[in-house]
């Protein structure tokens, strides 16, 4: 996987890459994080990489031609055929199912905006694909793209680096139909502050286990993200646990467990 990162802070998308699983994959070579720096790519004795917005207004926004010089020397450098990806709050909304789109092939190159935002035509003439991961402004693409990276990395073969499923945690396909929310975990000790492990996790049954897991994933989700169950329904055992949830809430009154 080789992934570009199109960016005037290489040395805050490389310091935060350097830890954690996403780090060990890098160190091990399932995947390569390169940096362009459009100010390299500035030909003015300043370097300047900005300039003040036609029409008016506050800010700057960043000029075209280092930018689409940065962009090109990263989709050089990438493999034939990767997508060229701006960061911003206006793209479609990043999803676990883009990101193993993108496990899958073969790398990408990712936009950082900074300032106001970048011009227009450098939208038209250079990028593929526009993605946000949220509804809300921050000062540059470089944490989205981050995000990105580390939601790909960790879904390459070999990543987690043991007999983990990267499938097994929330918004993973592989459990029950719909997306589920992750369940609660506890470690030691048994009693913390007054607080129990409940008491199924503390025996040998790991069928029960698995249920009381499944259960408390759906109540969660149907409580927190009941657009995740609307989005498919539930299958099976988890469309049964709700049902008998349910039910249980609506004969101790609708509140349940403080949920
Ligand atoms: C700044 C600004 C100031 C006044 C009025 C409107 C404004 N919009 C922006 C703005 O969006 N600046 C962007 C900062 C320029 C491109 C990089 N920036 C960015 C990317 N902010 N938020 C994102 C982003 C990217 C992906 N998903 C969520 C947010």
């Amino acid at each position: 996987m080789h992934i570009e990162v199109v960016t005037l802070f290489p040395g805050m998308v490389h310091e935060a890459l350097a830890h954690g699983i996403v780090g060990r994959a890098i160190e091990r070579g399932l995947a390569t994080v390169v940096c362009e720096d459009p100010r390299s790519h500035a030909t003015d004795v300043h370097r300047t990489v900005d300039d003040r917005p036609y029409g008016g207004g506050p800010g700057m926004v960043m000029k075209p031609e280092p930018l689409a010089a940065a962009i090109d020397a990263a989709a050089a450098r990438a493999p034939a055929g990767v997508e060229r990806v701006y960061l911003s709050a206006q793209g479609e909304p990043f999803s676990q199912a883009l990101a193993t789109r993108w496990a899958n092939g073969a790398g990408l190159v990712l936009v950082a905006g900074r300032y106001e935002g970048i011009d227009e035509r450098i939208v038209q003439t250079r990028i593929d694909r526009e993605v946000s991961l949220g509804d809300y402004v921050l000062s540059g693409g470089e944490l989205p793209a981050l995000v990105v990276i580390d939601a790909l990395v960790r879904l390459l073969p070999g990543a987690l680096g043991d007999e983990r499923s990267s499938v097994e945690e929330s918004f993973g396909s592989g459990r029950a139909g719909a997306k589920l929310l992750d369940w609660p975990h506890y470690t030691r000790p048994v009693e913390f502050e007054g607080r129990k492990v409940p008491l199924v996790l503390q025996g040998g049954n790991h069928a029960a286990i698995e249920r009381w897991r499944l259960r408390e994933a759906v109540v969660r989700t149907w409580h927190r993200r009941p657009d995740l169950i609307a989005a498919t329904g539930l299958d099976g055992e988890a469309g049964e646990l709700l049902t008998e949830y349910l039910a249980e809430r609506a004969r101790d009154g609708g509140t349940n467990k403080g949920e």
